[in-house]
């Protein structure tokens, strides 16, 4: 670093529509899985909290829930998280799908939020990889037009195209400020919510149709092995809002319930660097959504 040049660091909103790739983008620039990614929308449901140290930088990602309608208290509560983040947040990074283009959600985006809060906004065009290059600059063109973005700047987040320089670009609208956090922290997820989205992810890439948006994952109870401390014993339970989603998580002869546990615990295992030994209870509880205690527990209104 330039001794002339001071430390930069600061908060940064990743936002935009469900599913264009915010977590997959957190994750890549992380280096490491902090937030959960599947091919649905909705996936991720609190703001995840991710920071990246550099030499000259630290940069503090806040990944957010996909902005989406809905009635019910989590979803009002997981927008809640998001429009939260964007308020804490130095600069605000709008994400889209260069293969879904610009559309009318993203037009809402921005006239609900970011013209409102008025804060430095870069648009980054996420999934390049899926696009030819020839229908990029069209796009490119349109959504110059669409705001007074910094700066727009196409990725694949899945490939990790194109991000030193988004990182790079980044830094320049961030305040000057020694560090916020220490060397050693990537996040202030406790590690009870960490498990749960894990489990909540396989449950996302194995179940289908309405079933995943049925389910909330408690972690009950994180107990280190009685006589070995490289074992860690989770409980933890699937709340499902139907009896009859209990029977599609559970599986014939429980063949589901065990590969959703078998993948969450070989991660874990990956991730934690210990022996996981993880035990998996389905419990039925409708109207889970709107249960504000419940909801709290999961981690759902943490931030606050
Ligand atoms: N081809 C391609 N796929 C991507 C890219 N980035 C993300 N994806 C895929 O897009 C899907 C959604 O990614 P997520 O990271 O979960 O998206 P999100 O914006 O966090 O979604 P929500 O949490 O639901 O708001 C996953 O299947 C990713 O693998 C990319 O650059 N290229
Ligand atoms: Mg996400």
């Amino acid at each position: 670093m330039d001794s002339k040049e001071k430390f930069k660091a600061g908060f940064v909103a990743l936002i935009g529509k469900p599913n264009v790739g915010k977590s997959t983008l957190l994750n890549y620039i992380l280096g490491t899985k902090l937030s959960i990614v599947s091919p649905k929308p909705q996936t991720t449901r609190m703001r995840i909290l991710g920071v990246k140290h550099d030499k000259d930088a630290q940069i503090i990602f806040l990944d957010t829930p996909g902005i989406q309608k809905g009635k019910d208290i989590l979803t009002k509560t997981v927008v809640e998280s998001a429009v939260a983040s964007m308020e804490e947040a130095d600069v605000i990074v709008m994400v889209i799908d260069a293969e879904k283009g610009w559309t009318k959600e993203d037009d809402l985006l921005l006239q609900n939020y970011i013209e409102k809060l008025n804060k430095p906004t870069i648009l980054v065009i996420n999934k390049i990889d899926k696009v030819k290059k020839d229908l990029l600059l069209p796009l490119i063109d349109l959504v110059s037009k669409k705001y007074d973005f910094k700066e727009i700047i196409p990725v694949s987040a899945k490939r990790g195209e194109n991000i030193d320089r988004f990182l790079e670009v980044l830094k320049k609208y961030l305040p000057e400020s020694p560090p916020l956090f220490p060397e050693d922290q990537i996040t202030d997820l406790p590690l009870k919510f960490f498990i749960a989205e894990i489990i909540r992810e396989k449950i996302f890439n194995n179940v289908r149709d309405e079933v995943p948006y049925s389910v909330a994952v408690e972690v009950e109870s994180i107990k280190q092995g009685e006589n070995n401390p490289n074992v860690i014993v989770i409980d933890a339970i699937i709340y499902v809002e139907k009896q009859s989603h209990k029977g599609i998580l559970i599986g014939k002869k429980g063949q589901m319930l065990k590969k959703i546990g078998k993948e969450a615990r070989e991660e874990l295992e990956h991730l934690l660097g210990k022996k996981v030994y993880l035990n998996l209870w389905v419990k039925v509880k409708e109207r889970w959504k709107e249960d504000v205690r419940l909801l709290k527990m999961l981690g759902y209104h943490y931030i606050s």
